[in-house]
């Protein structure tokens, strides 16, 4: 099997779900290379070499350049904070390295076209870590609304609810909370919640027209832990838009960090002509389909347990009826990015088709500062 070189930025929750990802794939997917830990890299020279330890890379730096100017690198994978996404996505590219990049794919809109532009001129691959695509339950969602079985499609609902932020307390800035400063995360549950929801519904349902939404921020001061210092707060606490789709359904989407009770409770649901389709992050092995063709006095909700050979991604692990989890979104992303690096086609999202995400993104932040309906 041949080698592919993987070079780590970022050591914090998305720097071990991409180590173990990198680590697993080759043990349960037959693939025609295997990621190899090179090195990684992150800001602390301790932790990074403790880090580099505990998960079995070969090298590590302190300094990201370092690494990217590493010969033997060359996938570089992004799992740092949004605010360094752009200057080391781009430096990577213009290395001829390919680019995986954390989502989402950076603070604002016009931060993502330098970086697909960046790509577009390297030509190398590319990749955004929209994981959920790949929940075996939301690939065959994917694969109902593709069969036509759904028919035309009227409602794409979403929500992405979460309640970490509600104390008053909870600092912003630095590790662990940086998504609550807005010169870091660039928003708020805009970019890092309702980006999820956005990605996922341009992929099964296509792409948005228009947006009208409201944002608020609940809490307008909070102390910088970095500074110690009460510094107003710039990121949106909650979001909320009502949309039109290009094929003419409507949109409702709905992310926050303040509904109590709420851990990370992503759902989804489609009604279409001929079925429904619902799913639900907290239980995430099963996806309920409602099939109207179905005999009338059978007709009923379907829970189906995405966890049969026939199912998508299912056939690399256990038998039927058990279950996998969170985790393995992210390793079916590496098998099917190392499976198309010898395919015309590159695996999804590219940077290219992220900046839709990006483009959404940025409408609802520009509609609730307008009060207005605006275009994607
Ligand atoms: C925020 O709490 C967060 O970790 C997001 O940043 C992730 O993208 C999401 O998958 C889970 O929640």
């Amino acid at each position: 099997m041949k080698k592919l070189n993987v070079g780590l930025i970022g050591y914090g929750f998305m720097g071990r779900a991409h180590s173990n990802a990198y680590l697993t794939v080759s043990q349960f997917f037959d693939l025609n290379y295997q990621p190899v830990l090179k090195a990684v890299a992150a800001r602390d020279p301790d932790k990074v070499k403790q880090f580099a330890h505990k998960w079995g890379y070969e090298s590590h730096y302190s300094d990201w350049r370092k690494l990217i100017e590493d010969p033997l690198v060359e996938l570089v994978d992004i799992a740092s904070p949004n605010d360094t996404h752009a200057e080391i996505a781009i430096a990577a590219l213009e290395a001829g390295k390919m680019v995986l990049c954390e989502k989402p794919l950076a603070r604002n809109l016009a931060e993502a076209q330098r970086m697909v532009d960046a790509a577009k001129k390297a030509g190398t691959r590319t990749m955004v870590w929209y994981n959920y695509r790949r929940i075996p339950a939301v690939t065959l969602a994917k694969q109902i609304v593709g069969s036509g079985k759904i028919g035309r499609i009227f409602h794409y609902r979403a929500k992405f609810l979460q309640d970490w932020t509600i104390s008053a307390a909870v600092p912003q800035g630095g590790a662990a909370l940086w998504r609550l400063d807005v010169d870091v995360a660039g928003s708020g549950v805009t970019g890092d919640l309702l980006a999820h929801c956005i990605d996922t519904a341009i992929w099964l349902n296509g792409e948005l027209e228009s947006v009208s939404a409201m944002t608020e921020t609940f809490i307008k001061e909070r102390p910088h832990q970095l500074t110690g210092k009460m510094t107003d707060v710039g990121i949106d606490d909650a979001s909320a838009f009502l949309g039109r789709f290009k094929n003419g359904s409507l949109a409702t989407f709905e992310a926050t960090r303040y509904a109590r009770g709420h851990k990370a409770l992503y759902t989804l649901e489609i009604n279409g002509e001929h079925g429904s389709i619902a799913w639900d992050l907290h239980d995430l092995h099963r996806l309920q389909w409602f099939d109207h063709k179905d005999e009338g006095a059978m007709r009923g909700w379907r829970s189906i347990h995405v966890t049969d050979g026939d199912h998508p991604y299912m056939a690399n692990w256990w038998v039927p009826g058990l279950s996998i989890g969170y985790e393995h979104s992210f390793i079916h992303q590496v098998a099917d990015f190392v499976n198309s690096l010898d395919e015309k086609t590159p695996a999804e999202p590219t940077f290219e088709s992220a900046l839709e995400t990006e483009k959404v993104v940025d409408a609802v932040l520009r509609s609730a500062s307008s009060k207005k309906w605006e275009n994607v």
